[in-house]
């Protein structure tokens, strides 16, 4: 047994102290690694048992690349603008500033007593002037650009919250936080043009080592569709373009649908002959929520534009036009050819309608559903009912259509992308200030680089009125007079997701107050070479920063395309009954703290590396945390009380030792971690059994586990009789050579029944293995009085006797 309150607080204090783990990132002289985690949050409630989960994981890996020789960058930092601290204020009508710095305290006295490797010296948080100046600064590029911009546009409005929120804050037409309903209204807002980066962001999904699942994710939230936008008539003057995938059923069009919150409908009003009923179903639609509209399952709603008719460019037959609320007004064109034989929704909304439909592609009965295109493409259906092209497969048809319509002069090839504009500001207090004036004359003004950054004012009230934001209530602050430039500021402030969108940036250079990060030390420390961070992160905030980061790139600011190299989640830890652990189930949330006083951080670490592997969710178990501590026990117990440890090696550790180095060098590249440990134990069973365990095995197994049990491996390693911190002593090798097997187990059995078993050397013959099978005690005891009648060698490893 060994003291941990004692020896932890013991190695913390060496540590920071040493200044150990302060990185040199100007030293060029070694390999580079850069380890990253998802920096946190700092809430009021502080860290949870499922933070140190993913930080020990980069922290294990950091510190045994340090060991083989590279130069590690491992920070840690605060995402620390977002809506806990705004609420806190708006309730207290204190600065969140106030109430974010303590939970900073806070947080980083737990994250060191976990013992990480971090350089704290490199500290970050997002809410810091300092760092946000920065933001602002790649915000105002991107202005400049053109990627930030404002763009008139419906969004989701949460009347509660005060504020616009982006799809992915909207669950089931509620917000995410609170649960407050969530409608959808036009809005001049603050936009980042994802879409100017997507193809980008597509391909660079080819070049990263990231779960497969979660390049998919992002795949599908890009939502690349290529197709053809095609102009249509209306009868009586005027047209219209429509954005179509399936160019091959231009045939089977019965009728169009408009979006009715789209401007089309307002421009055709004067000409529609049932405008009460028309604007009636447009007021609904507004009430509804983006995925309200169109969920697959829902109803298709819609009316017709009496008098409203278009004209079909390949046949010119006239089909009527209807709104319905299923088409978005920013998607495509905001208006669609309707082929109910060949689109589900479509289908649905000829039967809701009384439409006719029209079956263009052989093969199926679309009597009860639409012949969809994920059933005939690729396999070669042909064409029906579609005059020159009738007797073409789809793929021939979507060619030869196309080039007669682009050839018509009214269509063209496009690409659309499902992900649009990125919804770049909040009406928020605590976010970073926009360095944007409203001039008198209704243009925009970007603030010049010397009056950046632009500081938060302080308030009286954090609440916004009205729906306002907070800062309309700035009343002097948003006043803009400078240099004979006068107008209003921007009182929006930026999403959450500014600062996280380039963080990573900022610690390889975190005090540089001329640029965002010295050029040299981008190009060397970049990309991140391990990230490791939970899955809810996949769409958001790791599409984000690969937004920001292609940007740079495209500005010669970083010299990589993609910041992260590899990605790893880890799992959730559950409550110990297999509930997800949080703020409603307050009985089962485990306080880091609380186990790092009676065990110790080496004990948590351990324990959650080994409860299985990082990417699964597990339960969390007390007996599981004992076991652990356990075992650290009996590790101690063997290397620093038993007596066993010798300078002269009696070869009888050599395979195990040897099989342990490799096998634990691997599964912690791989972040095999529960394996690395199962390996770690072997070896210390083998150790017990044997007489005496030969110096350099125990320091170097003492080596391994120090990634993981930091403290305790610093106190063996001094034990053992060394000065120096074991952080940078070189990383234990092994000798193929002794990893082989160089005996086998060889089992006995006389008349089905196992009699004895013994060790053989590995190709003994068969004639050897029967002899020494022969020779076993146990076995001549069975075999006494009887006659051998038969002896069969199975594979080598097991001799089978019959006798009677
Ligand atoms: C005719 C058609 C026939 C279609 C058919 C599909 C199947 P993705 O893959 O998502 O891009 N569409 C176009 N604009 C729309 C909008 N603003 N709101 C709702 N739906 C819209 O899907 C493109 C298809 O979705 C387009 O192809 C169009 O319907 C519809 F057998 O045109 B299709």
């Amino acid at each position: 047994m060994y003291d941990h309150l004692e020896v932890e607080k013991k190695w913390q204090k060496y540590w920071a102290d040493h200044e150990t783990f302060k990185t040199d990132v100007w030293d060029f002289s070694k390999p580079k690694f850069y380890a990253l985690d998802m920096f946190p949050y700092p809430s009021g409630v502080g860290l949870h048992a499922g933070h140190p989960e993913g930080y020990t994981a980069t922290d294990i890996v950091s510190r045994m690349k340090r060991m083989q020789g590279y130069n590690v960058l491992h920070p840690m930092g605060y995402d620390s603008f977002g809506l806990p601290a705004e609420q806190y204020a708006v309730q207290t009508g204190n600065n969140p500033n106030g109430f974010t710095q303590t939970n900073i305290k806070t947080f980083t006295k737990q994250l060191q007593e976990l013992g990480f490797d971090y350089d704290w010296s490199k500290m970050i948080a997002t809410s810091d002037p300092e760092f946000y100046h920065w933001t602002q600064w790649i915000f105002k590029q991107l202005y400049k650009d053109g990627y930030a911009k404002y763009v008139d546009m419906p969004v989701n409005w949460c009347e509660e919250l005060g504020t616009v929120l982006s799809n992915d804050e909207v669950i089931d037409g509620k917000s995410e936080r609170g649960g407050y309903p969530v409608v959808r209204k036009n809005m001049k807002q603050l936009c980042i043009d994802q879409a100017a980066f997507a193809e980008r962001l597509l391909e660079g999904l080819n070049e990263i080592d990231w779960p497969e699942s979660t390049k998919e994710m992002q795949r599908n939230w890009i939502g690349r569709s290529t197709g053809v936008e095609v102009q249509f008539e209306i009868v009586g003057g005027g047209k219209f373009s429509i954005f179509t995938t399936c160019i091959e059923t231009i045939y089977g069009i019965t009728f169009m649908v408009l979006a009715p919150d789209g401007d089309l409908v307002q421009e055709l009003m004067p000409r529609i002959k049932n405008q009460d009923e028309v604007k009636a179903y447009i007021q609904e639609t507004v009430s509804k929520s983006e995925m309200d509209r169109t969920e697959l399952n829902k109803g298709k709603t819609g009316c017709r534009l009496e008098g409203i008719k278009a004209i079909n460019p390949v046949n010119g037959k006239e089909v009527e036009v209807f709104i319905g609320d299923f088409v978005l007004a920013n998607y495509g064109t905001g208006a669609v050819m309707a082929v109910p034989s060949h689109d589900q929704r479509d289908f649905e909304y000829a039967i809701a309608h009384n439409i006719d439909r029209i079956q263009v592609i052989e093969g199926q009965d679309v009597s009860e559903h639409a012949f969809e295109k994920q059933d005939y493409l690729g396999k070669g259906c042909k064409l029906i009912n579609s005059e020159e092209f009738t007797g073409l497969t789809v793929e021939e048809a979507k060619v030869a259509i196309t080039k007669k319509l682009v050839d018509m002069g009214i269509a063209k090839e496009t690409v659309n992308y499902r992900f649009r504009e990125w919804i770049f500001a909040r009406q928020r207090y605590w976010g970073e200030p926009v360095p944007i004036v409203h001039l008198e004359d209704g243009t925009d003004y970007v603030l010049p680089d010397e009056e950046l950054p632009l500081i938060l004012p302080e308030l009286e009230d954090y609440k916004g009125h009205n729906g306002k934001a907070p800062l309309e209530n700035a009343t002097e602050w948003k006043q803009y007079n400078q240099n004979g430039v006068k107008g209003v500021r921007e009182t929006s402030t930026m999403p959450g997701s500014a600062g996280s969108s380039w963080y990573y940036l900022r610690y390889i250079d975190p005090h540089n107050d001329k640029q965002l990060a010295d050029p040299e030390l981008l190009k060397h420390w970049m990309p991140v070479d391990l990230y490791v961070g939970g899955p809810e992160h996949a769409v958001g905030h790791l599409m984000y920063s690969r937004i920001w980061n292609n940007y740079l790139y495209d500005k010669g600011i970083v010299a990589c395309k993609e910041p992260f190299k590899k990605l790893v989640h880890q799992g959730m830890i559950l409550g110990e009954n297999g509930i997800k652990m949080g703020k409603r189930f307050p009985k089962y949330v485990v306080n880091p703290s609380d186990i790092v006083k009676k065990y110790g951080a080496d004990t948590l670490r351990l324990y959650e590396m080994f409860m299985g592997p990082l990417e699964q969710s597990k339960p969390w178990s007390m007996a599981g945390c004992d076991g652990a501590r356990r075992w650290i026990d009996r590790v101690y117990r063997l290397f620093i009380e038993s007596g066993k440890i010798t300078d002269t090696n009696d070869g009888k550790l050599d395979k195990v030792y040897n099989q342990t180095v490799k096998k634990v060098t691997e599964d912690y590249e791989s972040l095999g971690f529960n394996t690395a440990i199962s390996q770690m134990m072997i070896f210390v069973n083998e150790a017990y059994k044997a007489d005496t365990v030969y110096k350099p095995y125990a320091e170097g197994i003492v080596k391994m586990l120090s990634c993981i049990t930091p403290h305790i491996g610093e106190e063996m390693w001094q034990l053992l009789g060394h000065e120096s911190t074991i952080a940078y002593e070189p990383w234990p090798t092994y000798d193929e050579a002794k990893l082989v097997e160089d005996t086998i187990t060889c089992v006995v059995q006389v008349n089905g029944k196992v009699r004895g078993k013994f060790e053989a050397a590995v190709g003994s013959s068969n004639e050897e293995l029967q002899k020494q099978a022969m020779e076993l005690e146990t076995v001549q005891r069975q075999l006494e009085g009887k006659t051998i009648r038969k002896v069969i060698v199975v594979k080598g490893k097991v001799v089978n006797i019959v006798a009677n």
